[in-house]
């Protein structure tokens, strides 16, 4: 099987080529990636002469259309990714997102090849902290930021590309992600790289947005199941039961780092910040068989805290840039 991996150098994609090669030996991985600000060469070490890469825009139609038609199944991670970005600035957003999610629907289509959209839990919107509510598949879409609204709008167009043409194509939306080699601009990384650097955590607003957090590889876990087992033209949601209140992470960060829970900062809010985010995954486990093998939280923060210890040569040289577009921030308390 030959797959083409989209946004392969990003924090979820190489966490996704990295699996492949260690669980699916067989299969041919070719990484399509632009090497924007978020890829990066380095989180492929190891793997280049198992892997073919290939740096290029999702939006080349000329690239896309070359290289689907080489492949067997398309897998789609590239995208604009940081909220906080996609409000200094939404342009990018819309032509990697959007245009980009086009150009790849069009080669699929064109060479009827296989196609898995990797989307996320924002296209839902927010849920309110006391809502005994979780989103499912059926919840309307009702996006905040001009990030989660083009990765709704791409989730869209997939769907009209089934019904309209046939594309033989799944759609996950998943929770808030962690692990190894996350970019420093994320909260969790963020806050790690921080406490080692000796500055204050960065708490957002009250800070009592929750968030519902899956290790990266039980995400890429669930994907393959979708990919050799999902329901054409279905949406799975990826979560596992994660929800947690940015507070209580960072102190979390912060008590695990050896240092006083107190020890943070608050600071101006998100425009639009969602107050919260919940899944209920009941169609991947039922019908997939799919769960989640890091069960618990706390080891897999443990982990990755020291993976962010151990790997300061690869987050070094993001980490002042990542900064630097958070100076508008203010200390509020
Ligand atoms: P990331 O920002 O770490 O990586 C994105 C990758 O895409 C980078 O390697 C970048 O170079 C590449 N890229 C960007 N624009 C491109 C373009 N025009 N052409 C080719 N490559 C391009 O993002 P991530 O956190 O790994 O997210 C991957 C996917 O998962 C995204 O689609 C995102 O919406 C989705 N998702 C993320 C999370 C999360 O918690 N991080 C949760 C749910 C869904
Ligand atoms: O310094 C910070 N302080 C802080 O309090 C940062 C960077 C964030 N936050 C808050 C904002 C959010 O409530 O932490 C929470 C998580 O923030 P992000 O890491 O920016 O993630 P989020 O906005 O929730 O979006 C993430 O999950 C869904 C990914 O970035 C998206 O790509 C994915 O779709």
């Amino acid at each position: 099987m030959r797959i083409l991996v989209t946004g392969g150098a990003g924090f979820i994609g190489s966490n996704f080529v990295h699996l492949t090669a260690a669980t699916r030996p067989d299969v041919q991985q070719t990484v399509l990636d632009a090497f924007t600000y978020a890829g990066d060469r380095a989180s492929l070490a190891g793997l280049e002469d198992r892997i073919e890469i290939v740096e290029g825009d999702v939006a080349d139609a000329e690239v896309v259309d070359r290289l689907v038609a080489d492949a067997d199944a398309v897998v789609h991670f590239a995208a604009e990714s940081h909220n906080d970005n996609s409000l200094a600035d939404p342009s990018p957003f819309v032509r990697t997102n959007l245009i980009g999610t086009f150009t790849l629907l069009e080669a699929v289509r064109k060479h009827e090849v296989r196609y898995h959209h990797i989307s996320t839990d924002e296209v839902y919107g927010d849920l309110e902290l006391d809502d005994p509510g979780r989103f499912t598949e059926a919840t309307p879409y009702n996006p905040s930021s001009p990030y989660s609204s083009t990765k709704a709008g791409s989730d869209l167009m997939v769907r009209a590309w089934v019904r309209s043409f046939g594309v033989r194509a799944t759609i996950s939306n998943c929770s808030n992600n962690y692990g190894p080699r996350q970019h420093v601009e994320k909260f969790i990384p963020r806050q790690i790289t921080n406490i080692i650097d000796g500055v204050r955590p960065k708490l957002y607003g009250d800070g009592l947005n929750v968030r519902d957090w899956i290790h990266v590889d039980d995400h890429n876990r669930a994907v393959w199941t979708i990919l050799e087992r999902g329901e054409i033209g279905q949406t799975y949601l990826i979560g596992a039961n994660g929800e947690k209140n940015n507070k209580e992470v960072i102190e979390q960060i912060l008590t695990g780092m050896g240092k006083d829970a107190h020890d943070y900062d608050h600071v101006t809010d998100r425009a639009g910040h969602d107050r919260r985010y919940a899944i209920d995954s009941t169609m991947l486990r039922e019908k997939l068989g799919w769960a989640p093998e890091f069960a618990d939280f706390d080891a897999g923060l443990a982990a990755t805290i020291d993976w962010y210890r151990a790997n300061e040569a690869w987050w070094r040289p993001q980490k002042a840039a990542a900064e630097a577009k958070y100076t508008g921030q203010s200390v509020i308390s």
